[in-house]
């Protein structure tokens, strides 16, 4: 009998480590992850971790032949920045990579009879508002609105959120009599900050860079204008809104991809947050013009209603409580040691 496993792909990413020690936390010890990298030592006891590609067709071959896959949160990605330096590669890991998977499982549901969930966070950057006119008039978008991504990261993560809808929907239903589909949920994550890691190739990062370089006591130089606004979201709130999005009952659920948020500050709030707790921090905004047009194509806000309707969304961390209980204190305590 093989085992039945949680796959979480991408687990060495920020929202991978932060996910796996939940899961484990919450009593889940069926949990199998997969990374290009090794995960870090003191997550080890949360998963069995497998280093490898997820384009690598024999390394997924082996695992359905060695485990029973029950679901996947698929988090492995190339984010927004890098995908502009490497667009094919970008392609390969977020388009290929999650087809592969979104096919596994798929021929999972099928055998087994019964559906294997597949959790995929997208973003942010699947939205492309053409102006800043536009972007202050329509401040929270709703789910449909402005799909028109201008980085390869937005056009591949709405591309994906499609093939899931695709593979939950219609996959083979002219060619197989009664398929098993597999249940495809999604959120769109606003900018992402967490007090334990710093993130890497993405284009909201200048955010937690500031909170992080201030920690550290070391200057830091903004690449986006003070009046740049997006939508943020401290780590725990990112988790908590994956957990209770899979444990929604399938009823509830009106669509397959929902925004979730929390605060939007312009980049000028987000540094007066962090000065009230590092008052000498060095921060200047020095625009970088490329990766400013593409925050500037992301809208202020998102609207959430539909994820606060079907299945309780309601973040826990809005902007006092996100600096003032999580980000400050844990990272006041990590650079401390
Ligand atoms: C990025 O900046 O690319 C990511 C995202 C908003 O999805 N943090």
């Amino acid at each position: 009998m093989r085992k039945k496993v949680t796959l979480i792909t991408g687990v060495s990413g920020e929202v991978g480590l932060a996910l796996v020690k939940s899961l484990a936390e919450a009593g889940k010890n069926d949990l199998l992850s997969l990374d290009i990298r090794p995960i870090p030592a003191e997550y080890a006891q949360y998963s069995e971790h497998i280093q490898g590609d997820i384009l690598d067709k024999s390394l997924l071959n082996r695992l359905v032949s060695e485990y029973e896959i029950v679901s996947i949160f698929h988090m492995a990605a190339l984010l927004s920045t890098r995908g502009e330096f490497t667009p094919v590669a970008a392609h390969q890991v977020n388009v290929e990579g999650t087809m592969g998977l979104l096919q596994l499982a798929a021929e999972q549901s099928e055998w087994r009879g019964d559906p294997v969930m597949f959790i995929f966070p997208s973003s942010i950057a699947v939205y492309g508002m053409p102006d800043l006119e536009t972007k202050s008039q329509y401040p929270r978008v709703r789910e449909w609105e402005w799909n028109y991504p201008i980085t390869m990261y937005g056009c591949n993560k709405l591309y994906c959120e499609m093939l899931g809808t695709y593979f939950c929907s219609n996959y083979r239903q002219l060619a197989v009599e009664r398929p098993q589909m597999l249940d495809f949920r999604c959120v769109r994550f606003p900018g992402l900050v967490s007090a334990f890691t710093v993130p890497s190739g993405g284009t909201s990062d200048y955010g937690p860079e500031m909170l992080h370089a201030a920690a550290k006591d070391e200057p830091y130089a903004a690449f986006v204008r003070p009046d740049t606004q997006i939508p943020f979201m401290a780590m725990p709130d990112a988790v908590a809104a994956l957990l209770l999005l899979s444990q929604a009952p399938k009823s509830a659920l009106n669509r397959m991809v929902y925004n979730v948020t929390s605060y939007s500050l312009t980049a000028e709030q987000f540094r007066d947050q962090v000065m009230k707790s590092f008052a000498g921090a060095k921060i200047e905004f020095k625009p970088d013009p490329k990766r400013q047009r593409i925050v500037d194509t992301w809208p202020a806000d998102l609207n959430d209603n539909d994820a606060r309707r079907d299945w309780d969304w309601e973040p826990g961390y809005n902007v006092e409580r996100s600096f003032e209980e999580y980000l400050i204190p844990n990272i006041l305590q990590r650079y401390r040691n």
